[in-house]
């Protein structure tokens, strides 16, 4: 299988080997692939060479490791468009996963200055704020904060907010959603924001800042989300 003659460094040759080992079903998701010592004996090459494979397909996150256990397949990135105005329950849905939040926070505040700014409101206007935590199948997926002015949404139930914020917008609101503006970046996890996520400390995270319109023009929400950089990968179709 490793041909040693060829100018493709021999590393690259397994871990080309290893990735079509997991994409053909050969190694299972959640399961853990074969020791590197057995890896090294059936390559014939150095334990050193099948340990660089193993670890560009840990940074890329095909595979993680768990201290004293072993290497495992990870479960493949959520594959999210960036064109099309969907919501969280939306996109689940839409692939078979069953959505579900945890309200962390609901209150209704004066919006910090810069949030204010955003929604296009006066002074003194308030907002309700609220944290959720967004799961997939009872996985973690994104954490997000919420500000909605509440002279858009007046008496919003907090009650309701377990479901679709979009659904209630669009159902209860009868009002029309019409686009967004949204910026991303990556950083590393916060600390509290690390717990929720169940993630390490040391780990990433996608920031994305949603700013929403109604279809009249008035803005009624910005979200600071952040998502789980290992369960998200996010896709866009661009034209020249
Ligand atoms: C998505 C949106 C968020 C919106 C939420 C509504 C991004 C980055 N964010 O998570 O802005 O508030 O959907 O979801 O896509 P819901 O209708 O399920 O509550």
């Amino acid at each position: 299988m490793v041909n040693k003659n060829s100018h493709v460094p021999i590393y690259i040759q397994i871990e080309e080997e290893l990735k079509q080992r997991i994409y053909l079903g050969e190694y299972e998701v959640g399961s853990p692939i074969p020791s590197e010592r057995d890896l090294s004996n059936s390559f014939e090459v150095s334990r050193m060479t099948v340990r660089q494979a193993i670890t560009n397909l840990v940074s890329s996150g095909m595979l993680y490791r768990e201290k004293g256990r072993g290497t495992y397949v990870s479960t493949p990135k959520l594959e999210q468009p960036l064109n099309g105005l969907t919501s969280f329950t939306e996109d689940m849905r839409a692939r078979g996963l069953t959505p579900s939040s945890k309200i962390i926070k609901f209150e209704q505040i004066l919006p910090p200055f810069d949030v204010a700014k955003d929604l296009l409101l006066e002074d003194g206007e308030e907002v309700y704020f609220m944290v959720r935590i967004r799961n997939a199948d009872d996985q973690p997926m994104a954490i997000e904060r919420t500000y909605i002015p509440v002279k858009t949404l007046p008496g919003l139930d907090v009650k309701k907010l377990n479901g679709s914020l979009y659904k209630i917008v669009e159902e209860e609101y009868q009002q029309k959603i019409g686009n967004a503006i949204q910026q991303m970046e990556a950083s590393l996890v916060a600390k509290e924001d690390s717990k929720y996520l169940q993630m390490d400390v040391s780990a990433v995270v996608l920031i994305i800042k949603r700013i929403s319109f109604l279809s009249d023009g008035q803005p009624f929400e910005l979200v600071r989300s952040a998502y789980r950089a290992d369960r998200y990968k996010f896709i866009s179709e661009i034209q020249r």
